[in-house]
C-alpha cells in the first residue's frame, strides 16, 4: 500500500513523514550517525547491564494483568528435562540434559513497549467515526488481531504490525544520554513537566541531540530491587519521578527534540494519578504522544542506578546502548537487557 491508511492524521503527530507503511517511527531517527556517535563514548570499554532481574518487581502490585515469570522444564511424554539422563532411554549414551520454557508477560519487568502497545480511538477516514488506530495509521483488526472470531483463526501472535520485531531487526543500538531525576530532584515523588526536565539538563550539562535516546533515572527501580520481590505499593506511590504527560510544553519538547525513544527506571514512564479532565481523552497522554502520534518507543522499568553514579563520576552523561527487544514476530512488548558500554 503506497497511500496513506488515514485521510486525516492526529494534530501533532508525524504520521507518513517517515513513508505510508513505515513502522519505526522516531527509531527512523537512529542510523549510522548516531550508532557512530554512540560508540564514540566508548572510552573505558566498562559495561553496565541495566535490566532488573525479570522476576522483580515481584507480585501483580504494579500491573495485576501482569504476572511473574513462570519456568517450567522442557517435556516429552512423561519425561520432564531437567537433569535427564539420555540413558533412560539408551543406556549407551551418557548426555545429561537440562532445557526449559518460560510463561512470561512481556511487559513484566525491564521492557520496550511497541508501537502496537497504545494506540486510540481516532476518525482517521474523517467520516465522523473514530476508528481504532495506532501509529501511523495502522488499524485494530486489519494490523493489530483482534481476539475475536472462530478459534481457527484465532492467532498465537496479535501485532501484524509494528510488533516489537520491527524494532528489534533495527538493532536498537546507539548513542544514549542520562538524565539523572534523583540528583537533580531527590527520590521522592516528583512531577517533571517541561520546566523540571529543562532544569534537570541545565543543572547536569545535558545536551540532547536528534537520534539520541532519552534515559531517565527515577530511583523506582533501585527501590523495588530493594524490596525483594516484595513490593511496598504505599512506598513506591511516593518514590520517583515520573514525567507530566498532561504537560504540553513538555509533549512539544519530545516532538521538537528528536529523540528516538525514552527509557526510564519506573513504571509507565508517566503519571498515572493525575486527576482526569472533564472532556477526557488519554488516560496515558505521554504513551499517546509517543507511541501513537510520533511512533517514538517507551521503555520502563531499567535498572540505572550503577551507571547513574559511575557517568556521574566521571563528568559524564552518554554512553553507547545497546539494548533490542526480543525478535518476537508479532509480540506488544519485550523484555530486554539494556547493556550500557562506556
Ligand atoms: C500500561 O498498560 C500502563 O502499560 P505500560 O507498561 O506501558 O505503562
Amino acid at each position: 500500500m503506497n497511500q496513506p491508511r488515514w485521510k486525516k492524521r492526529p494534530e501533532g503527530s508525524n504520521w507518513g513523514d517517515f513513508g505510508p507503511n513505515d513502522q519505526l517511527g522516531r527509531v527512523n531517527l537512529i542510523g549510522t550517525e548516531q550508532v557512530l556517535k554512540g560508540v564514540k563514548e566508548v572510552q573505558e570499554g566498562v559495561t553496565f547491564c541495566l535490566s532488573l532481574p525479570l522476576d522483580i518487581p515481584g507480585g501483580k502490585v504494579l500491573n495485576p494483568r501482569r504476572s511473574p515469570p513462570k519456568l517450567t522444564p522442557t517435556s516429552l511424554d512423561e519425561d520432564q528435562y531437567i537433569n535427564f539422563p539420555l540413558s533412560t532411554h539408551s543406556p549407551k549414551l551418557n548426555d545429561v540434559i537440562s532445557d526449559d520454557q518460560v510463561q512470561l508477560s512481556l511487559q513484566y519487568s525491564t521492557q520496550w513497549d511497541s508501537l502496537a502497545h497504545v494506540g486510540a480511538l481516532f476518525d482517521g477516514d474523517d467520516d465522523g467515526t473514530p476508528e481504532r488506530r495506532y501509529y501511523n495509521g495502522y488499524m485494530a483488526e486489519q494490523d493489530v488481531l483482534d481476539l475475536s472470531g472462530e478459534p481457527t483463526q484465532r492467532h498465537d501472535s496479535y501485532a501484524r504490525r509494528l510488533g516489537i520485531e520491527t524494532l528489534a531487526a533495527h538493532g536498537m543500538q546507539g548513542r544514549a544520554v542520562l538524565v539523572d531525576l534523583v540528583r537533580a530532584f531527590g527520590l521522592g515523588r516528583t512531577l517533571v513537566g517541561y520546566k523540571e526536565l529543562m532544569e534537570a539538563l541545565e543543572q547536569q550539562d545535558i545536551v540532547v541531540e536528534q537520534g539520541d535516546m532519552l534515559v531517565l533515572r527515577t530511583g523506582f527501580a533501585e527501590a523495588l530491587l530493594d524490596m525483594k520481590g516484595t513490593p511496598q505499593p504505599d512506598v513506591l506511590k511516593d518514590t520517583g519521578a515520573v514525567l507530566d504527560g498532561s504537560d504540553p510544553a513538555l509533549l512539544e519538547w519530545i516532538t521538537a527534540s528528536g529523540i528516538a525513544a525514552i527509557c526510564a527506571d519506573n513504571y509507565a514512564v508517566e503519571n498515572l494519578d493525575r486527576e482526569l479532565e472533564p472532556d477526557c481523552c488519554s488516560k496515558l497522554p505521554l504513551h499517546h504522544h509517543c507511541l501513537f502520534k510520533l511512533g517514538l518507543p517507551l521503555a520502563e522499568l531499567w535498572y540505572l542506578k550503577d551507571l547513574a553514579a559511575w557517568l556521574h563520576s566521571r563528568g559524564r552523561n552518554r554512553f553507547l546502548l545497546t539494548a533490542p527487544p526480543l525478535r518476537l514476530p508479532g509480540a506488544i512488548g519485550s523484555p530486554v537487557t539494556p547493556v550500557a558500554t562506556v
